[in-house]
C-alpha cells in the first residue's frame, strides 16, 4: 500500500492530450526546476492507441509555473535515431552550475547505452558522453564533489550476477562529466525487502539535513500474476517507488532505505496502460518549504505527481540490516 505520507495528486499531469504532435505514450519524465521554472523533458512512444507497436519514439518538453499546468512545446526537442542509434529515452534533468544536464537511455543495435549531454536553453544539446552497454537509468547529483561530477547508474549483468535481471545500483564520478569512472556499488536488488528482480535509479537525489534523499525504482515479479496491459505476452513485473538517504560527503554509502514501497501502483492510471502498475520516478523537487513533489511515470502511459514532507520521507529509510 502506497504510504500515508503521499499525497497524490487526483489525476496525471500530463498525458498525450496535452501534447501538440503526434504522441501517445507520455511518461518516464525528468523533472526539475532551471531558469525560474519547472521544466519537464518527456519520453513519447507515438502510435496507435491500445496497440503495442509503436512507430516512433522521442522526447518533449514542458515548462511550468506551478509544476501541476504544463504547456508543451511545439515540436519534439530530442530524438536520437542514426544507422546506430535506435532511439533515446527515459530522461532526467540536473542542474548544476547554473547549466541543465540531461542524463538519457539510448537503445543502440550493440545494446542499450546511458548519455549524458548539457543544454543552455533546451534547444542544443552537446552530448558528453555515452556510456559502454549495457547501462542506463543514469542520473547526476546537483553538487559536484570535490570537483567532481557524481551520478548514479545501472548496469545490467547478465552473466555475473547469477539469475536474470538481478541488476544493481551502482555510483561512478567524473572530472568533466565526460570520462566516468571510480564504480562503487551503492546497492545491491537483493538488500531491498520486497525486491525478487531488479531496482534502479530514479528521480536525482537531493539535499537534506540528514544526507541525499533519493527515490529508486524497485521492480517484483511474480509469473503467476498477469497485470493489466496492451501487449499479447503476459505482464508480470511491478514497479513500485522506494526511497533511499545516502551520506552527505560520501554519497556511495546508503545511510537509510524504505522498508516498503513508498508509493505502489493502485489509481486507474497506474494499474492500467500500455505496461499496467508500472510506476518510474524521474523528478524530486524540493520546494523549500519542507515538501517535495515527485513525478513518475505511471503504467508507462502517463506523467503522474504526488507530493511528500522530505522528514517524512526521510523518516522512512531506515539503516540497512548488518
Ligand atoms: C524498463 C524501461 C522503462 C520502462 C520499464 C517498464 O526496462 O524500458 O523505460 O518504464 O521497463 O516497461
Amino acid at each position: 500500500m502506497t504510504h500515508s505520507i503521499i499525497h497524490r495528486h487526483p489525476a496525471p499531469v500530463l498525458t498525450y492530450k496535452d501534447v501538440p504532435y503526434p504522441a501517445t505514450l507520455i511518461f518516464n519524465a525528468g523533472v526539475t526546476k532551471f531558469a525560474g521554472r519547472y521544466v519537464m523533458v518527456f519520453r513519447n512512444d507515438y502510435g496507435q492507441w491500445g496497440v503495442p507497436k509503436f512507430a516512433g519514439t522521442n522526447m518533449g518538453l514542458a515548462t511550468s509555473d506551478d509544476g501541476i499546468h504544463w504547456n508543451v512545446a511545439p515540436k519534439p526537442i530530442f530524438d536520437l535515431k542514426t544507422s546506430e542509434y535506435r532511439r533515446a529515452y527515459d530522461p532526467r534533468l540536473t542542474p548544476i552550475d547554473g547549466r541543465l544536464y540531461m542524463c538519457f537511455a539510448v537503445d543502440t543495435h550493440h545494446g542499450i547505452r546511458g548519455g549524458v549531454a548539457v543544454t543552455d536553453d533546451l534547444e542544443h544539446f552537446d552530448i558528453l558522453s555515452m556510456s559502454a552497454p549495457d547501462n542506463r537509468n543514469m542520473v547526476l547529483f546537483p553538487e559536484k564533489f570535490g570537483e567532481k561530477f557524481a551520478r548514479f547508474e545501472r548496469p545490467f549483468p547478465i552473466y555475473g550476477r547469477g539469475k536474470s535481471e538481478a541488476f544493481d545500483i551502482w555510483y561512478a564520478d567524473s572530472p568533466d562529466a565526460k570520462y566516468w569512472g571510480n564504480q562503487q556499488l551503492v546497492l545491491g536488488s537483493e538488500q531491498v525487502a520486497w525486491c525478487n528482480n531488479k531496482i534502479g535509479p530514479g528521480a536525482p537525489p537531493i539535499r537534506t539535513k540528514h544526507g541525499w534523499l533519493a527515490l529508486i525504482h524497485v521492480v517484483d515479479k511474480d509469473d503467476n500474476r498477469v497485470l493489466k496491459g496492451w501487449e499479447s505476452r503476459p505482464w508480470t513485473k511491478r514497479y513500485t517507488i522506494g526511497a533511499m538517504l545516502l551520506d552527505a560527503d560520501e554519497p556511495w554509502k546508503v545511510i537509510g532505505l524504505s522498508r516498503r514501497p513508498v508509493i505502489e501502483p493502485e489509481t486507474d492510471y497506474e494499474l492500467d496502460g500500455f505496461r499496467g502498475s508500472v510506476l518510474f520516478p524521474g523528478g524530486l523537487i524540493n520546494e523549500g518549504d519542507g515538501t517535495v513533489k515527485i513525478y513518475y511515470g505511471a503504467a508507462d502511459t502517463v506523467e503522474a505527481m504526488a507530493t511528500a514532507k522530505i522528514d517524512d520521507l526521510v523518516a522512512l529509510c531506515e539503516p540497512l540490516p548488518a
